[in-house]
């Protein structure tokens, strides 16, 4: 029987566009889709950029207004992934128009924006889900299911630190097409929206809810070009940003996200203590789940490195023989796949627009309690 198609129109072409559009391609190679993804139409402000990008990755048609393909018939899903400053507008407006959709993260620049995505989305009663990929990386899908086994028992401490560098030249200017997420007015905040959203994220669906936070930020570099308007401008963004937390289940939390950390460039590191195990996952080794068990017999007890390649781990059977690896486009795919089958059995695929707020209000009261020096509690 011939599959339903499912028309996606998308918005942005640049780095997560790609990441977005091969994950459109390859799920429905690697993955049973119970319907077929067409590439159906790409948008971006500049006319040359999506014609180009239409071509390159076999889109059937390109737009320069949002607002065009939202309203066109032929399209079923919108799927954003141009900077955050754009994520409100078009989200409520394809909701209203009927359409699914899916965000890049973070949902919006602050929980207020992503409140109302909420409110649009439930209202409309379209299918929604936000772009937080890495939990389909399947050792942090293992370290789930270890958790949800009661592997580790009762959980003490996470520990989450995303580390880049690449701002660290107090000559690269703000702003602009590929410097968007420096300047405060587009990104909404600086590494607590783009780098500790994926960490904070990551936790709550490990290890719950966060309770309270205290945090702190810094801004290293206070002046910089702006490419738009030639000037030298105030930086308003956070460089770094530190904060504690306490869980729901009672267990501490530890994050840190900074551009700063020279020789770092995406090096996402988890740590998780259970009365039992512990667990330890890194971005730049991605395949490899660390795990400690206190029951193992004492004389070899010590921490296990699982290469995460076999067929009986997360998504790996849908890819190549046990033992060898995938990568990072391949959490784009995973996502994909999960909303597509979240579609057939009646249930979205996680994170949906609610649960990606949970994490604005975590990362809004972690500025709001830099800003003032005090902890803050949330209110889900
Ligand atoms: C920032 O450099 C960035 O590209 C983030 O915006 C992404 O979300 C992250 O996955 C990698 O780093």
């Amino acid at each position: 029987m011939a599959r339903k198609s499912l028309n996606i129109g998308l918005v942005g072409c640049g780095f997560m566009g790609r990441t977005h559009s091969n994950a459109f391609r390859q799920a429905d190679t690697f993955f049973e889709l119970q319907q077929k993804p067409v590439l159906k139409a790409v948008c971006s402000r500049s006319p040359g950029k999506a014609e180009k990008f239409a071509g390159q990755w076999g889109y059937d048609s390109s737009e320069t207004s949002w607002q065009a393909m939202v309203e066109r018939d032929d399209i079923d899903l919108i799927d954003i992934a141009s900077p955050n400053d754009t994520h409100h507008d078009i989200a409520i407006a394809a909701a209203r128009a009927g359409k699914m959709v899916m965000c890049e993260k973070p949902l919006g620049r602050n929980a207020d924006e992503s409140r109302a995505m909420v409110a649009a989305v439930e209202a409309a009663g379209v299918a929604n889900m936000v772009w937080y990929n890495y939990r389909r990386v399947p050792a942090v899908t293992l370290a789930r299911q270890l958790i949800e086994e009661g592997k580790l028992g009762k959980i003490f401490h996470y520990r989450a630190n995303f580390l880049q560098d690449w701002t660290i030249s107090s000559d690269l200017p703000q702003g602009g097409e590929a410097l968007w997420r420096l300047d405060k007015a587009v990104a909404g905040s600086g590494v607590t929206g783009d780098l500790l959203a994926h960490c904070i994220d990551t936790a709550m669906w490990l290890n719950g809810g966060i309770d309270e936070v205290v945090g702190m930020t810094e801004t290293f570099i206070r002046q910089r070009e702006h490419q738009l308007t030639g000037k030298v401008e105030p930086v308003t963004i956070d460089d770094a940003s530190l904060f504690l937390a306490k869980f729901a289940n009672g267990s501490l939390g530890n994050f840190e996200a900074t551009r700063y950390a020279r020789g770092h460039k995406a090096l996402y590191t988890l740590e998780i203590n259970g009365e039992h195990a512990s667990i330890r996952w890194d971005l730049h080794d991605l395949h490899r789940l660390q795990y400690f068990d206190h029951a193992d017999e004492g004389r070899c007890r010590g921490w296990r490195s699982v290469h995460v390649t076999d067929g009986e781990h997360p998504y790996m059977d849908r890819w190549w023989v046990p033992g060898l690896q995938i990568g990072y486009e391949h959490t784009f795919v995973h996502q994909f796949a999960d909303f597509i089958e979240g579609l057939a059995n009646g249930t979205l695929a996680s994170p949906t627009f609610s649960e990606a707020l949970a994490t604005d209000l975590v990362t809004d009261a972690v500025l709001s309690s830099a800003e003032t020096r005090q902890w803050k509690s949330i209110t889900y």
